[in-house]
């Protein structure tokens, strides 16, 4: 039953528009859990994540700073990712089980830079990829070029595990980072969230966005 119904979601959501997917145990993510929904995910065993793949005509389009055809496939994929998240959310209520889809992009508390989950964390236990120096989620094949979602439920299913891989000797991203963010001590989050609200005030963006280190490792690994 568990691994049927496992088969039956990969399958819908790659019918809607899912490129990957994987499943976590939700007790492995307590602590990128939001209050708002601690109690109800605690009734939720599963963690469904899902990833597309961005497309790599875009992002090298990119030389040193966001541009607009950047922002309208930022937008794209984060529409795809919601009504993904949204039909496997359905499915599964109408199956008789609890689903919660979360948004792709929400930020909910805006001092610590939290959302409602982390769903770089949840696709790194789900065995979706490895943590990059790039402070991403790094698919082995696709690289960092993949936007995440995600889906607490309780059907029955079975859980993956996290993937060995690691960045090796790549530096791909710490080159081509504007902000100097990543280096050989990590990843400096301050600097990088400077540069990116630097971007923002730019006419016509507004977003927090950038994509630098998202192309660089797209590149490096596909
Ligand atoms: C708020 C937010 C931001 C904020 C701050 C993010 C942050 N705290 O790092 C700002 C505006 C700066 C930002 C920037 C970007 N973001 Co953003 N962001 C989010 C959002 C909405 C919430 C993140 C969150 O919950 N943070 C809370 C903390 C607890 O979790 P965390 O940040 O993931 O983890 C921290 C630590 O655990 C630590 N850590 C360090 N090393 C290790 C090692 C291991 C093994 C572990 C477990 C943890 C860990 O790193 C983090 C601290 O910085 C998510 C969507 C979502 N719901 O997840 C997207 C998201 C993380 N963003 C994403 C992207 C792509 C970007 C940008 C490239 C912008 C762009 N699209 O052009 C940059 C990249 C910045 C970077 N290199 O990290 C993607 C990442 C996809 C991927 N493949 O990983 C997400 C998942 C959106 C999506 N739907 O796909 N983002
Ligand atoms: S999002 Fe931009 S500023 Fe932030 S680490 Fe990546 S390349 Fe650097
Ligand atoms: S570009 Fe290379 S070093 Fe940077 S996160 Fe991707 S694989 Fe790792």
């Amino acid at each position: 039953m568990k691994a049927g119904n496992y088969q039956r979601l990969r399958e819908l959501a790659g019918q809607q528009g899912a490129d990957i997917f994987g499943v976590a145990a939700t007790e492995k993510l307590a602590k990128y859990i939001d209050p708002e929904i601690a109690e109800a995910a605690s009734q939720m065993p599963h963690i469904i994540s899902i990833g597309i793949r961005l497309q790599k005509s875009v992002l090298n389009t990119l030389t040193d700073a966001p541009n607009q055809i950047y922002k309208t496939h930022y937008r794209q994929v984060n529409s795809t990712l919601d009504h993904v998240t949204h039909e496997l959310a359905r499915y599964i209520q109408s199956e008789g089980y609890q689903a919660m889809p979360i948004a792709a992009s929400f930020t909910i508390d805006w001092d610590k830079q939290t959302a409602h989950l982390s769903h770089r964390h949840a696709a790194l236990e789900a065995g979706l990829g490895f943590w990059g120096r790039n402070n991403l989620l790094v698919h082995p094949q696709f690289g960092a070029g993949v936007r995440l979602s995600s889906v607490f439920t309780d059907m029955p299913l079975v859980d993956d595990e996290p993937i060995p891989n690691d960045c090796g000797e790549c530096t791909a991203c710490m080159i081509a980072c504007p902000a100097e963010a990543i280096n050989e001590n990590g990843f400096d989050f301050d600097k990088c969230y400077a540069q990116v609200k630097a971007f923002s005030k730019r006419k016509n963006y507004s977003l927090y966005i950038c994509g630098l280190c998202v192309k660089a490792c797209a590149n490096a690994r596909g």
